[in-house]
């Protein structure tokens, strides 16, 4: 004969108010003992109340989205009389442990559940949703890959999700087939990448990007979008520096070492780096690493793509010592005989265009670093020296920094005392 019981929820450790984010079976069901009849999932764990007994589920008295602590009733059921239980014996299971064969004899005293799965919070608003269209585990393996699964379309029987739902979610996104539509504010709630038939307005060709191509793209895009960046403008008037260069480079001809800008460039921000410690950093969660070594990397452009050579310990060498190995390392860059190593560890970055042209630009910081120094090409302009206009070799310096660690203020004052280093380089040995 059917005996009419309440079904409540197990002894769950310390949790209480956890949200019913699955209900398994409806009125009229049959239930076998140890099925599982509802989940609960808190921020910590997710949990299966399973079935104290056989019998047929006479009415719910749980919704999804209801928050549920120890003791209270989710169903009544009529159990089987076959089948000693009480409601007293339930024992939720963890999710992705085997459920454990029912005992008609009194269970062992319950354990508190342990929790098996680390997952994210739940949004209220998140639960109820599709949500309860996938199993725990789908639901698991969306959530380490930070998948709203509400945005999947189940392809199981009545739409329920399954894993390959959720990979074929993830490739249609990470293609730009589909916006993750996410609508809170949070999260970049981009449009997808458009897709276009190019053939219909004229001839094409296609080219695969190089494999430094793609690596810098990944990067840069991180970068761009990550960081909250500011370009600082500058002039610096390098005349006499430009004057010093020449007349040495004419010295060293036959010795064959030849300084260019990014040699003064380097050295003068190795001064300015020391002046302001904190362009010389990186951000790691709350703290700001402050670096106390000098590696100073540069721009190169070459056949595959752009690379970043860096130079080691830049604050012991001198000009002509940076100016040499900038050269040996463009010349590795430009060859694609860079080793890793020599692309490691930068502190702090310069872009150089002045060799092409260009009045200002503004470089993508090559994070973890916090700031990068873009050089523009210098040109003759006439600055006013109280009584005329005179003609005077004016450098424009940008200054790219990232606003979580620089102000405006002190990102200024670093590129004015780098613009006053070049302009008198005998500044920085004071
Ligand atoms: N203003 C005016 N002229 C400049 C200058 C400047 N700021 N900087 C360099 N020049 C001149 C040099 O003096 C040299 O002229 P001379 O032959 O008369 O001396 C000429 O331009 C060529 O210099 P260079 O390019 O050979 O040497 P460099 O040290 O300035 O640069 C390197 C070396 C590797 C940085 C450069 O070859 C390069 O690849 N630059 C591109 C970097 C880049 O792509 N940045 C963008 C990154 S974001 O996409």
């Amino acid at each position: 004969m059917a005996e009419s019981i309440e079904v409540k929820v197990p002894d769950i450790g310390d949790y209480n108010d956890i949200p019913v984010i699955e209900i398994h079976v409806k009125a009229g069901d049959t239930v076998s003992v140890e099925q599982s009849l509802i989940t609960l999932e808190s921020d910590k764990a997710s949990m299966d109340v399973p079935s104290p007994a056989s019998g047929t589920v006479k009415e719910l008295k749980v919704k999804l989205g209801d928050k549920v602590s120890m003791g209270s009733v989710i169903m009544i059921m009529d159990a089987d009389a076959s089948v000693s239980s009480s409601p007293k014996k339930e024992e939720p299971a963890p999710v992705s442990q085997p459920v454990v064969p029912a005992a008609p004899t009194p269970p062992p005293k319950p354990n508190p559940p342990q929790p098996i799965q680390s997952s994210a919070p739940v949004s209220p608003s998140d639960i109820g949703k599709a949500v309860s269209h996938a199993s725990p585990s789908v639901r698991k393996f969306a959530r380490e890959l930070g998948v709203d699964v509400s945005k999947v379309k189940g392809s199981a029987n009545k739409g329920r999700v399954t894993k390959e739902d959720v990979q074929k979610y993830v490739k249609s996104v990470m293609s730009g087939e589909t916006s993750t539509g996410s609508s809170s504010g949070v999260g970049l709630d981009l449009l997808p990448w458009p897709k276009i038939d190019f053939t219909k307005f004229g001839e094409i060709e296609r080219k695969p990007l190089s494999r430094i191509q793609k690596i810098s793209a990944a990067n840069l895009s991180r970068n761009w979008i990550v960081i909250p960046s500011v370009t600082y403008h500058e002039d610096a008037d390098i005349t006499d520096l430009e004057n010093f260069r020449v007349q040495t480079n004419k010295q060293n001809e036959k010795s064959g070492v030849k300084i260019t800008m990014l040699a003064f460039m380097v050295k003068a921000s190795v001064a300015a780096l020391k002046k302001f410690p904190e362009f010389n950093s990186s951000l790691d969660g709350d703290e700001l690493v402050l670096k106390k070594y000098f590696h100073i990397g540069f721009a190169a452009d070459t056949p595959n793509g752009l690379v970043v050579p860096v130079v080691k310990n830049a604050d012991k060498k001198g000009v002509l010592e940076l100016a040499e190995e900038i050269s040996s390392l463009a010349k590795l860059a430009r060859e694609g005989k860079l080793k890793p190593d020599q692309m490691q560890g930068a502190s702090f970055t310069i872009s150089s265009l002045g060799g092409i042209g260009g009045t200002a630009f503004s470089p993508i910081i090559n994070a973890p670093e916090v700031a990068i120094l873009g050089v523009s090409k210098a040109a003759i302009k006439p600055v006013w020296n109280g009584k005329e206009f005179i003609p005077r070799l004016i450098c424009p310096l940008s200054l790219t920094a990232d606003h979580r660690v620089i102000d405006g203020a002190v990102g200024t004052r670093f590129n004015v005392y780098l613009a006053e280093l070049l302009s008198d380089f005998r500044r920085v040995v004071l």
